[in-house]
């Protein structure tokens, strides 16, 4: 996988949640000029453009995996083409859209990657089932589906069984966990960094024990599932979830730019921007800055 050869992906799927605008997230994050900041770094960068999601609009439905039907056939369609991009050796740099989306990336990465580490950057651990999920969004379930767990047509997507295993998943910034999910995170053995290792420790300590945990799993690649709201939404108030208390604007810098040095991430997304809640594109711009950081821009 060449770094240098960055493949951008917009997903403007909204239906994995509950507050429309997060469909606007690629285009504001184009907006706020990812395309430009990464070839000033000095890498080529092919727009794939956005991957089609029916504009219909929602109905209030009273089940427990909302809009299953669309979150399935975007994501379906998602993984064919992360596939795609990354056996032409590109890096795929993938645009929310809710988190819904890494159910897509995930399967599309686990064609080729067999024993992926994934960083998930979020207030949120995003591993309710149906079962255990408290509003039916299915952006609070990609976690659990990507380990194999959940409803059928999303475990299924492109290859059945288990994408990551849970042993592989580090957890960065959470804050707003569920009774299910802090099942969930104790029965796997997920390795967490709460808000509190991050507050104790620093985020330096933090980033060196994650990076580290992933070298000793012997990964053959790193997926970065960046959720905007695992900043402090006074950074990033553009997100359907804002939860008070979260990692700061210069943590995030910091740890985009551990990881760059890392050498070890070979695909990303950034998601939940939401263009309608945001303050004039604050959040998209936060975003762009740390995909700069994450795919080295220097201060000097
Ligand atoms: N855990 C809650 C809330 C939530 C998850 N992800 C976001 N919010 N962004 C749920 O609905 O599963
Ligand atoms: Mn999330
Ligand atoms: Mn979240």
């Amino acid at each position: 996988m060449d770094k240098h050869h960055i493949s951008l992906i917009g997903v403007p799927l909204d239906y994995g949640q509950s507050r429309r605008g997060v469909d606007m997230g690629p285009s504001a994050i184009r907006y706020a000029g990812a395309l430009k900041r990464l070839e000033s770094i000095g890498h080529t960068v092919t727009d794939e453009g956005d991957i089609q999601v029916s504009a219909v609009e929602k109905t209030e439905q009273d089940t427990n995996l909302k809009n299953l039907d669309e979150v399935v056939t975007a994501n379906t369609e998602l993984a064919g083409k992360v596939a795609d991009v990354i056996k032409q050796g590109k890096f795929p740099l993938v645009l929310g859209g809710d988190h819904s989306i890494a159910i897509g990336t995930l399967s599309g990465l686990s064609t080729t990657y067999k024993n992926l580490g994934v960083i998930w950057y979020d207030a949120h651990a995003d591993m309710n089932t149906a079962e255990t999920s408290p509003s039916g969004n299915i952006h609070g379930m990609p976690l659990a589906v990507a380990m194999g767990l959940g409803h059928e047509r999303l475990v299924n997507i492109l290859q059945g069984g288990q994408k990551v295993k849970p042993e592989n998943v580090v957890i960065i910034g959470a804050r707003s966990v569920d009774p299910g999910e802090r099942q969930l995170i104790k029965e796997k053995k997920i390795k967490v960094f709460t808000m509190h290792e991050i507050d104790r420790d620093g985020m330096t300590a933090v980033m060196n024990e994650a990076i580290e945990y992933l070298r000793n799993r012997n990964v053959d690649g790193v997926h970065l599932s960046l959720d905007l709201d695992g900043l402090d939404p006074l950074y990033t108030p553009g997100v359907g979830t804002p939860v008070a208390g979260g990692i700061s604007y210069r943590e995030s810098h910091l740890a985009m730019e551990m990881l760059e040095d890392s050498g070890m991430i070979t695909s990303a997304e950034f998601v939940e921007v939401n263009p309608i809640l945001d303050e004039k594109n604050k959040t998209a711009d936060v975003a762009v800055g740390l995909m700069g950081s994450l795919f080295g821009e220097k201060l000097i």
